[in-house]
């Protein structure tokens, strides 16, 4: 009986024991854990997709800048050029509730409740790339990207001093626009660039069609305007993809590019100016290519520490960018009254390029 006794006293000890011991390290390990965490601020990136050689820059470029080294926990979601699966993403990282949601939209509208859920979260939003147009702008803390419109500026101001030096007509420029995604910000701006460039110096649009801002899409849209239209002297491709696209339906259906329009060749220009649209530069099949900067990922860190820092901060930053062509008729550009160099491209600076 006694021993029965004892025993009863025993095992509360022991289990208490244990329990104590168990429960010391199990709030050991949270502890850590606790502090580990605490050393991340947790970023959740929505990208819109893998759609051009920009884009995979821009997505490698933002994950090197907000990684782990620099105290960043990243949470990345790619959303396949679909806009309902970015309100998917920033939705979950709502719900995760991150430090801070970094977003690149496919387009421009639709994202008002999304980003109001957010701010009701309390969780700055920062913008990448395109824009987004809601009807408030304090629904995103800050942004960080590119002047489309001023890319397009540059694009029309030298076709215009090149066809003066050419001694070619305004009136026989014929030109079609391969254009991006409609609706992003990057479609509007060049878009909108290239009808402004045509009123001012008197070019005729044959025909804009969207062409994705893919390669596959960029040859197909230029395989059938090839079919409907025998005058087309210049492609505006609304970026490098699309121009490779293009290249290759305009060599497969006969026809040469180049800068000779006179002598029937198809002038492109381009935009991005990443490493595969400048190989084409240097092998003179494009003859300007307006760089679009895809390394937003410094910026974008340093945006991210003066908002969590409660530092003062730049509502928008616009990134730096060239313009590239291997023929040097045309040196300078002036938009408005600043002038722009035009970069004459050489196998050193080609080779210099990591996207
Ligand atoms: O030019 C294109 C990409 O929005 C600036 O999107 C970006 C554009 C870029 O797919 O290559």
């Amino acid at each position: 009986m006694i021993k029965k006794k004892k025993r009863k006293l025993i095992y509360p000890i022991i289990l208490s024991l244990v329990l104590l011991l168990t429960g010391c390290s199990a709030a050991k390990e949270e502890d850590t854990q606790a502090q580990e965490e605490q050393q991340y601020l947790t970023v959740g990136f929505s990208q819109l997709g893998a759609e051009s050689d920009w884009r995979v820059a821009n997505t490698e470029s933002i994950k090197d800048s907000l990684s782990r080294t620099n105290g960043i926990e990243l949470l990345f979601d790619d959303a396949q050029q679909k806009q309902d699966r970015q309100i998917l993403a920033i939705r979950n990282f709502i719900q995760q509730e991150v430090d801070c949601i970094v977003l690149a939209p496919v387009t421009e509208t639709g994202w008002d409740t999304v980003l109001e859920e957010a701010r009701d979260a309390d969780i700055p939003v920062i913008i990448v790339d395109r824009m987004v147009n809601v009807k408030d702008t304090y629904l995103y803390t800050a942004w960080v990207g590119s002047d489309f419109k001023r890319e397009a500026s540059i694009a029309c101001e030298w076709l215009n001093s090149f066809a003066l030096a050419k001694g070619i007509s305004a009136r026989d420029i014929k030109i079609v626009d391969l254009q991006g995604t409609l609706g992003a910000t990057a479609q509007i701006g060049r878009s909108s660039g290239l009808v402004l460039g045509s009123k001012k110096y008197g070019w005729n649009i044959v025909a804009s069609v969207p062409a994705d801002y893919t390669q596959a899409k960029g040859k197909e849209v230029m395989q059938s305007l090839l079919k409907d239209h025998d005058d087309i002297n210049v492609v505006y491709c609304e970026n490098d993809n699309e121009a490779i696209g293009a290249i290759e339906a305009i060599e497969e259906s006969g026809r040469k590019v180049g800068t000779d329009i006179r002598n029937g060749e198809i002038l492109i220009i381009s935009f991005d100016a990443a490493h595969s649209g400048l190989s084409k530069v240097l092998e003179g099949k494009i003859a300007l290519d307006v760089e679009c900067n895809p390394l937003q990922g410094e910026p974008l860190r340093q945006l991210i520490n003066e908002v969590k820092g409660g530092q003062e901060f730049q509502k928008y930053t616009y990134i730096e960018e060239k313009a590239f062509s291997a023929d040097d008729t045309i040196k300078k550009v002036k938009i408005d009254d600043t002038s722009y160099d035009i970069t004459i491209l050489t196998p050193e600076i080609l080779e210099q390029r990591e996207y």
